[in-house]
């Protein structure tokens, strides 16, 4: 849903980037198997990151009722390295700090761009999930998101709340244009949907979950997401309504928090729901990067990027995608109070 689109009727829509290259293939090769690879990092751990050792797995979502994660189809990755959280808020008020940098939420939203649009309706702000209190259909995502003026990663619910005393929180109601601001800046990029997924499963092949194939780990919650009804009330009973703190749940196999739950993340790919049906055919596909251009049936028009990793508001009845193969999309202009990122690096 794009920024807009839940105060405003109209949309705008970012014109896309230049096409990534097509992926390479290795048709003919041997009948490969999961794995990962034994290399070693290729020098010390950059500040705050984890060496993700690369190898080839099966991206996709089996039995999970999502058309858009399947087919199942292996995929093989280059070692990288990986934040080992998603960016806090910390972090990004260093960014600021550091370059004066003014994200997509607080800017002016430009008259031309929204015709017809009341000028006292073109206020800077952004999406904030607010509970029903009650039971509602599920088929309308805007009962329960509300175009906030005055909402932006430095006050999360709207003008009158801040950050303060969620340093290490996710940073929120971030746009694309924003994190690949916060990328160049930190001289990094944002991860692949292959390879955030190869990095969320943690080396268990397979497994529905991050942490493996029951919703709880241990016998305790393994990721911050939403228990009750949705949307009407949060029971909060694994600790938390709203974002955690991004070290609050177990890490993965790879040494990775937050792989799942809390805050989506945003990846380089654009989405498109047959991203995977078209690849397939050739075998096992190295380092893809996403279909060339974004097409959501949803919101024809719109471009939209890929994320991953369900958040806070996500549960067995609604979303559920803090299971490890599932994909979700975000309209590149819009942030919301559920969505953040992590970046990688090759070296
Ligand atoms: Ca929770």
């Amino acid at each position: 849903m794009c920024r807009a689109a839940i105060a405003l009727v109209t949309c705008a829509f970012a014109a896309c980037a230049a096409d990534p290259p097509a992926a390479d293939r290795s048709a003919g090769a041997a009948a490969p198997e999961p794995r990962v690879n034994a290399s070693n990092p290729p020098g010390p751990a950059p500040a705050g990151m984890v060496w993700v050792p690369g190898g080839t797995f099966w991206m996709g979502c089996e039995n999970c009722n999502m058309p858009d994660a399947l087919p199942s189809h292996l995929v093989t990755v280059s070692g990288f390295w990986m934040d080992r959280t998603p960016v806090t808020n910390a972090q990004f008020e260093t960014f600021v700090k550091a370059t004066g940098y003014i994200t997509v939420a607080e800017r002016p939203l430009n008259p031309a761009e929204f015709p017809g649009v009341p000028a006292d309706k073109l206020v800077p702000g952004s999406a904030v999930f607010t509970p029903t209190g009650g039971p509602v259909p599920l088929d309308n995502p805007l009962r329960w998101w509300q175009y906030t003026p005055g909402a932006n990663w430095k006050h999360p619910e709207g003008p009158t709340s801040s950050i303060a005393g969620r340093g290490d929180h996710p940073v929120v109601h971030v746009a694309f244009a924003d994190v690949t601001a916060y990328a160049q800046w930190a001289g990094k990029r944002l991860p692949t949907e292959a390879e955030f997924e190869f990095a969320a499963r943690g080396g268990l092949d397979r497994a529905r979950y991050s942490w493996g194939n029951e919703m709880r780990h241990g016998g305790k919650p393994a990721s911050n997401t939403w228990q009750g009804t949705f949307p009407a009330r949060d029971a909060g009973d694994d600790g938390f309504t709203g974002t955690s703190p991004v070290t609050a749940f177990p890490a993965n196999g790879f040494g990775l928090y937050d792989m799942g739950g809390n805050v989506w993340q945003w990846c380089a790919d654009w989405y498109r729901p047959d991203a995977y049906a078209t690849r397939v055919a050739g075998g096992v596909v190295t380092n893809p990067r996403g279909p060339a251009t974004s097409f959501d049936p949803d919101e024809p028009g719109a471009a939209k990027r890929s994320i991953r990793g369900g958040s806070y508001l996500c549960t067995d009845e609604y979303c559920a995608r803090y299971l490890v193969g599932s994909r979700g999309k975000a309209e590149v202009s819009s942030g919301s109070s559920n969505l953040g990122f992590r970046l990688v690096t090759d070296r």
